[in-house]
């Protein structure tokens, strides 16, 4: 049990609620973030406020008072968890994770920071030189992947738009020795648009107003983001020169060479230039307009200038005879090429940052029988549950994503308590919960899903709209309960009948518009760009793109499409969390205009509802809230207890404990395991607390009469 702060700063757990009603929970809620509490426990699961300012909370003290404590001796915090996970990973030998959810700008991304900050102080006492510069690339990696992967949005000025899932291993010392990063879904259609409001990421900014002027002009660029189509929307940020520095140095910290770097740079340079090309048609044929970007691409990206244009002008396509010719862009085409090209550039730059730190930190000549079992933590920092005013096919990926975390939520939480019971030999009463396996269902089933549906239209040859999807999406989900659309619900004129379906999330509806899932889903580029890199001077670049080797006669018919990567992957990532101890940051975003002060209670309590928060309280509570090993009960209430202070003359401490217990009247409201005491209701704790709350200073003024020698 988190140690009582006082009571003017509320519950420290909502277990502890005299009720539990979503009233008392929001009243404790509010009053903690108040006084500055910004944790709270249910149980083991850290529920999480942002704070919207610096919190004297996260200094080297801190860290020292929660090194090797248990969850109950000190007031919640990241670093209790991060502790427990580290000490189940180190004492038990088990692969622990932690995983953080909550909506944009919730604070996920600051709490994966604090956790990873506190798993690097902990470790490595002796401050051995290759641990120090695994921890190192550890940590610089963030600076690198939110340059790259985050941006500013309307809801979150460093929004992460990539999902992150990173392992940390341990050698048998309990010391980092390497790890490995996911990345999952980088919202790459940023490139190419913004929101109004929004900024492309952060890199290209950086680049523009942090990059030297030598850099500059060699990349043919001005460090004016206006300039730029792809930039010209989002006002640059007062940090971006200063994060410009930091980055280049993670960079060359992580072990980048001097060349990568640069071809990074190159690769965005490219992507700039590429977007402000336009095209011009005389009717017959399309040009490119003003020849000098193509050079400048082409220098870039070292590749020949007339292949760049020709790239961009033409498609390579296989006739029904085996017959290969070269077909022109209309102009359309030609703006939606280099826009797709933009976009994988930018993607498989981001892919290839990723691996190559990967490569770095990956555990090498790792002997088990030399080392010992190598264990791993891994940390969760993936894209929360969105609705916007327009939902596309990017928030219908990670609201799905979202489903299934939630899902693996409830499902292990309960298998926890019921291993928990199991292994202490105490009788549990299996309780029921909202399963959300039926929207997980209606997304991913195969034939019948959401996704089998796209992919079916994307996989039809002959002229398929989004429109048509939607009618066939319509028939095959009629009937499902948490699907609708304006033709299934005439009477809501809030829909629109030909673009608009609905899906009943766990978390609220949310309203898709359907234009633009073909295409994103195909998530189609030509394969001559694909070639045109592969055929790049430039190793780094090629190294990208070891698909462009196959010409257009041997690609696959039918890649996998945008929504089933995404969905292997996830489904990937979930087996990984299912197999290891999972604990659990629940972050919670206050209001919407980044106040320190303002605790919004509509948007609070409705996070809170689709959190599952209520349910976790209930299911913590209908099992037994609390159980403590029977020699620290003994150690904390012994005082409380004629038979057992100061000393104990009972064969085991679980006499001990059955003394204290039995003389405090709760005998039917604990279940005694093998090697815990196990308790219902927090009433019974409540009693012990208050009773050595008030018998400690009585102690206290016995003992210093005892030592001036008064007794
Ligand atoms: V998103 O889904 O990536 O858009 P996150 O990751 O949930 O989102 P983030 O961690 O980026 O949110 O937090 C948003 C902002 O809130 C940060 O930039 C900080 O300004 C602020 N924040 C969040 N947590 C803390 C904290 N513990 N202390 C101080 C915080 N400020
Ligand atoms: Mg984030």
């Amino acid at each position: 049990m988190a140690e009582l702060e006082g009571l003017e700063f509320g519950k420290s757990d909502f277990v502890l609620l005299d009720e539990v009603t979503m009233e008392q929970f929001m009243e404790n809620l509010k009053l903690r973030f108040e006084k500055g509490r910004i944790y709270t426990y249910i149980g083991e699961v850290v529920v999480s406020v942002n704070p919207y300012q610096q919190m004297d909370i996260y200094g080297k003290e801190t860290i020292d008072a929660y090194r090797g404590r248990e969850l109950y001796e000190n007031p919640p915090h990241l670093y209790a968890v991060s502790d427990a996970a580290y000490k189940a990973m180190k004492r038990r030998a088990k692969d622990t994770c932690i995983v953080i959810s909550g909506e944009s700008g919730a604070g996920k991304t600051e709490a994966s920071k604090y956790i990873m900050q506190y798993i690097a102080a902990i470790t490595n006492p002796s401050q051995r030189k290759e641990v120090e510069s695994v921890k190192n690339v550890l940590l610089k990696s963030n600076c690198v992947l939110e340059a790259f992967g985050n941006a500013k949005t309307n809801r979150n000025d460093n929004s992460s738009r990539f999902g992150k899932y990173m392992d940390i291993n341990f050698n048998f010392n309990g010391d980092p020795t390497g790890g490995h990063i996911n990345n999952y879904l980088l919202e790459k259609s940023r490139v190419v648009h913004q929101q109004e409001g929004e900024r492309n990421f952060h890199s290209f900014y950086q680049l523009l107003r942090g990059g030297s002027q030598d850099m500059l002009a060699s990349f043919h660029l001005v460090n004016d983001p206006a300039v730029y189509t792809y930039t010209k929307e989002g006002a640059t940020s007062n940090n971006d020169r200063s994060s410009h520095k930091a980055v280049m140095s993670a960079l060359e910290v992580i072990g980048f060479t001097k060349e990568e770097i640069n071809s990074i740079y190159q690769i965005l340079a490219s992507i700039l230039l590429l977007g402000n090309m336009q095209f011009e048609s005389d009717g017959e044929s399309v040009q490119i307009q003003g020849l000098e970007a193509v050079n400048q691409i082409s220098e870039l990206t070292d590749t020949e200038p007339d292949s760049v244009s020709k790239t961009l002008l033409y498609r390579t396509v296989a006739t029904g005879g085996g017959e290969v010719i070269e077909k022109g862009h209309t102009e359309q085409e030609a703006c939606f090429g280099r826009d797709a090209f933009a976009k994988a550039l930018y993607e498989r730059l981001f892919g290839w940052i990723v691996s190559r730190i990967n490569s770095v930190i990956e555990v090498k000549d790792y002997n088990p029988v030399l080392h010992g079992k190598n264990t791993v933590i891994g940390v969760l920092d993936i894209y929360g549950f969105e609705i916007f005013d327009n939902n596309s096919f990017e928030q219908f990926c990670i609201n799905y994503c979202n489903e299934k975390l939630q899902q693996l939520f409830i499902e292990l939480i309960l298998r926890q308590e019921q291993g928990e019971y199991q292994r202490e030999g105490i009788t549990w009463q299996h309780i029921d919960y909202f399963n959300n396996q039926i929207i997980v269902d209606l997304v991913e089933q195969s034939h019948k899903g959401i996704i089998s549906i796209l992919d079916e239209a994307c996989l039809t040859v002959g002229k398929v709209t989004d429109t048509v999807c939607l009618d066939s999406m319509d028939t095959k989900l009629a009937q499902h309960p948490h699907y609708t659309s304006r033709k299934l619900s005439p009477a809501d004129k809030t829909m629109d009948f030909q673009k608009d379906f609905r899906i009943r999330h766990y978390a609220g509806d949310v309203t898709y518009s359907v234009e633009g899932f073909l295409d994103k889903n195909k998530d189609m580029l030509y394969q001559d760009f694909k070639r045109l890199m592969y055929n790049s001077a430039n190793p780094v670049l090629k190294e990208m793109w070891p698909d462009g080797h196959l010409s257009i006669t041997e690609v696959t018919k039918r890649p996998l499409t945008a929504a089933t990567l995404f969905k292997n992957s996830i489904v990937a990532l979930v087996d990984k969390l299912a197999c290891k101890e999972p604990y659990y940051v629940r972050c919670i975003k206050p209001n919407e205009v980044k106040s320190p002060v303002l605790f919004d209670d509509a948007r609070c309590e409705h996070q809170v509802a689709y959190l599952g928060l209520m349910e976790n309280v209930m299911v913590r509570r209908a099992g037994f809230a609390y159980r403590q090993p029977y020699a620290r009960f003994l150690q904390r209430y012994k005082m409380t207890c004629e038979y057992t202070w100061p000393n104990h003359l009972m064969a085991s401490d679980r006499e001990a404990v059955e003394a204290i217990v039995t003389q405090h009247g709760f005998q039917d409201d604990v279940a005694y395991g093998h090697t815990k005491l196990f308790v219902r209701t927090p009433r019974s704790l409540f009693t012990l607390e208050q009773e050595r709350a008030a018998l400690i200073p009585i102690l206290v003024l016995f003992l210093q009469k005892v030592w001036r020698g008064a007794l």
